[in-house]
Order: C-alpha cells, then structure tokens, then sequence
C-alpha cells in the first residue's frame, strides 16, 4: 500500500457556512485516518507562502485575502493514495463543474469561493504540511478500524 499523507483545509466560507463537520465527516466515512487538526486564521504572509505559484496571476490578491479573511479548519489526513482520493473528493476547482457527490459539487457555486483546498501532489503535501504544522503536531497512533478498512 502507497500510505500517503495530504493538506487539506476547510476554507473560510465553509467554516462561515457551518460546514466544517459535513466536509471532516465525509472524509472520515471514506476511511482516512486524521493525523492532525489546527482551527486558525492564517496570517498574510503565510497565505503568500501556501499559494506562491499563483502570485502574478489576476485572482492572487483576492485569494489572498479570501483565505486570510476568517478561520480555516486545517486538516492532516493519511491514507492509501490520500492525495488523489481526497481531490476526487473534493471536485474540480470550479465548483459548476464539479460532479455533485463531490464536495465543491454539493455546496459551491463559484471558484472564489470553493470551501475546501486539498494537496495536488505528494511533493506540495509534505510542503504544506511543514507551512501549517511543526512536526510535534503529527499525531502518530494505530487506528483499530484499519483492519476493516484496508485488506
Ligand atoms: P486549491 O489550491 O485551493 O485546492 O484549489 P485547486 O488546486 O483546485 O485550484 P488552483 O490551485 O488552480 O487554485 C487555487 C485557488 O485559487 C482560486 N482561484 C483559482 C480563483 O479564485 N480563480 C481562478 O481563476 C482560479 C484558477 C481557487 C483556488
């Protein structure tokens, strides 16, 4: 098994919304283990970290600012191939079209406002992971369910 661990983050207008145990709750259902959790408002300069590929680009000060602007539910999740259920989960960046079942497909309208980020990569979730948690933050245990989740 391809064990993974991925960054996600339930973004300003879902915790507005009150859909933070909703979106959590999916993700636990499916079988991913919470490694580590973290409700907080993200300071500026460490939006312009997290979203650094994008800056220059027309929507960068908007992001920056919707992401900055309430509290974020920061997640650690881990599971076999993490990374791509949890954005199969989580639906395309524009919530219209998103496949409804997905997340963004079921609750968002438009892509400024697309309730949930999660890792596109291995490589920008161990980047992500180290933004917004120390490495002491990572809880490691054995879950009991494991045995009934993965052959
Ligand atoms: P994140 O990174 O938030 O999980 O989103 P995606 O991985 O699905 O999409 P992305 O990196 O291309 O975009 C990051 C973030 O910017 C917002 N955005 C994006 C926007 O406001 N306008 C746009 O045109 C695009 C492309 C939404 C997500």
């Amino acid at each position: 098994m391809a064990m993974e661990r991925t960054y996600l983050m339930v973004k300003p207008d879902g915790v507005q919304r009150g859909l933070c145990g909703e979106i959590l709750s999916r993700f636990e259902k499916k079988g991913l283990k919470i490694v580590a959790a973290k409700f907080m408002v993200i300071p500026k300069a460490v939006a312009e970290s997290h979203y650094g590929e994008h800056k220059g680009k027309k929507f960068y000060d908007s992001l920056i600012s919707y992401i900055s602007s309430g509290p974020v539910l920061a997640l650690v999740l881990e599971g076999d191939g993490a990374v791509a259920v949890c954005r199969g989960m989580m639906g395309k960046t524009n919530p219209q079209e998103s496949a409804p079942g997905t997340i963004r497909g079921d609750y968002g309208m438009v892509t400024g406002m697309n309730l949930i980020h999660g890792s596109d990569s291995p490589e920008s979730a161990a980047r992500e992971i180290s933004i917004f948690f120390k490495p002491e933050e990572l809880v490691e245990y054995a879950r009991s369910s494991d045995s009934w989740i993965y052959e």
